[in-house]
């Protein structure tokens, strides 16, 4: 291993540095494993630990298929080191002839084992077992040169597909490190990078040769391919999202209450009454009435007893020396019994700063308001993408957005949409409504925010669970479509 790895590293397979990546953001690492077909003793020596790899693992297969392309060459030598038959994966059907996806002898129900250099989200492991599953094929392990660790195992076997990879990315580091060929700055900011950067391909240099295997759309599709259980394990998502992602599939509920009632008993039976159906219930708490602490205290134990966070829809908007004041202090002291808050991204970084001083010690996490729901919202177009970007640059504190759809394409990130009700429409003020079909589903946000919906329902319980299950089966229907 420690020779394959160096190898690696000498024919640059794997560079440290300063790369500007196609998405315009820079990198301490670049992968490009397509270097190696210049170099056959090292080709030979890699087929040759995939497949011991494979062999060590008890795969059984009569066939082998690379991922193209980078992959195919490596399949080939297996396939003639080995006596194994491959099968080609064509990326389009030919336009003429037999139009055929796979090429070779396809003998339906035997197994094919897939191979791969590296595997980031596994989508190019999927979508060669999708097109071999087609022809009748049994598909269930992959063997990967490089496994970058960020969450293609877990995504891998949500859909049958063991993952067998003769490296990981952190035992890369380490033997790089151990041979001194890499200072700890560098392992430590290449950590930090991946995790902080879960879904960015790197192996797409701004100027360099690297062919483009991954863009923007593919991650989109790769995000809404992935479950909320996978994307709790991803290492790039934050603690309060893989909690608020783990509470979503145990309790089968993308559904936030806003609780909007202005007596405190009235909240507190609510939260009662709805807990088990909903992952969050969010607060207004300057509209209560008769604020006292101890109601907090409550539903806070009405929290932990039911699983659901609280979100204190509290829509910062000031610098951040006077947020700090607004979150932790004040008569409502909201960072000690909301887990979530928002903020606006009017005033720039300092508002996220501010925040972050107050909630990080407490390990609470903050959304920032993307879009809004409102008729003639001016939070539209650049202002949406420099809430992005916002958040990019604080992915220690905050876990997401208020937003009418997936905006970020990044499965670590968790986006909110409030304005729904069962039937599109709007109210009387400018409040516009979509249905929870249409959140989920055809937009790919991730939770819908049910005020008045559920409240001015004649039976809350019933209207809860009604949207419960909407938002669950539009889940449902979106990682179906997604995988087909
Ligand atoms: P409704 O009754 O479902 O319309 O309530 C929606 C809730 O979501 C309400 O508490 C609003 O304050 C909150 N909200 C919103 O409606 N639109 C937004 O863009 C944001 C918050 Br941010």
């Amino acid at each position: 291993m420690e020779a394959l790895v160096s190898a690696l590293h000498a024919v640059q397979a794997v560079k440290f540095g300063n790369f500007v990546l196609k998405s315009g953001i820079s990198s301490p690492v670049y992968f490009d494993l397509r270097v190696i077909v210049s170099h056959p003793a090292l080709m030979n020596q890699v087929s040759d630990l995939l497949w011991k790899t494979a062999n060590n693992a008890g795969v059984k297969c009569s066939s082998v298929c690379g991922v193209p392309y980078t992959a195919l060459p490596l399949a080939t030598i297996i396939s003639s080191s080995n006596g194994i038959p491959m099968l080609i994966r064509r990326k389009e059907a030919k336009d003429h002839g037999t139009k055929r996806m796979v090429e070779g002898t396809i003998i339906p129900g035997e197994a094919c084992l897939i191979i791969e250099d590296v595997v980031t989200s596994g989508s190019s492991v999927l979508e060669t077992a999708q097109v071999l599953r087609k022809e009748g094929l049994n598909v269930t392990d992959a063997v990967v040169l490089l496994d970058r660790e960020q969450g293609g195992r877990a995504r891998l076997e949500e859909d049958g597909i063991c993952l067998h990879s003769v490296c990981s990315l952190s035992r890369l580091l380490e033997i790089l490190h151990d041979q001194g060929k890499l200072d700890f700055d560098m392992v430590e900011s290449v950590k930090t990078f991946i995790r902080t950067n879960a879904s960015v391909p790197v192996n797409e240099m701004i100027n360099g040769s690297a062919e483009q295997l991954h863009n923007q759309s593919n991650v989109k599709t790769h995000f809404k391919e992935m479950s909320y259980c996978a994307r709790a394990q991803l290492p790039a998502t934050h603690p309060i999202a893989a909690e608020l992602f783990k509470i979503m599939e145990k309790k089968q509920t993308n559904l936030c209450l806003a609780a909007d009632v202005t007596n405190s008993k009235e909240l507190l039976q609510l939260a009662y009454l709805l807990g088990n159906e909903i992952c969050i219930l969010k607060t207004h708490v300057d509209i209560l009435d008769d604020f006292n602490s101890d109601v907090f205290t409550e539903l806070r134990a009405i929290a932990n007893k039911h699983e659901f966070l609280i979100f204190e829809d509290r829509k910062f908007a000031d610098i951040g020396n006077t947020v700090k004041h607004q979150y932790g202090g004040g008569v409502y002291k909201i960072a000690q019994w909301s887990d979530l808050v928002n903020a606006h991204v009017v005033p720039g970084p300092g508002v996220v700063k501010g925040l972050k001083e107050v909630g990080m010690p407490l390990k609470r996490g903050c959304l920032l308001i993307a879009e809004m729901s409102s008729e003639g919202s001016l939070a539209t177009g650049d202002y949406t993408k420099a809430a992005v970007k916002l958040a990019e640059q604080h992915t220690d504190f905050v876990i997401g957005f208020i937003s009418s759809s997936n905006i970020s394409g990044r499965p670590e990130f968790v986006h909110m949409t409030p304005g729904v009700q069962m039937q599109i429409g709007a109210d009387n003020l400018g409040q516009q409504y979509l249905s929870p079909e249409e959140v989920i589903n055809k937009r790919a946000s991730d939770i819908i925010i049910v005020g008045r919906g559920i409240l001015s329902a004649k039976d809350c319980k019933i209207a809860a669970r009604m949207f419960k299950k909407a938002g669950w089966e539009a889940y449902q229907k979106r990682l179906t479509s997604a995988k087909n």
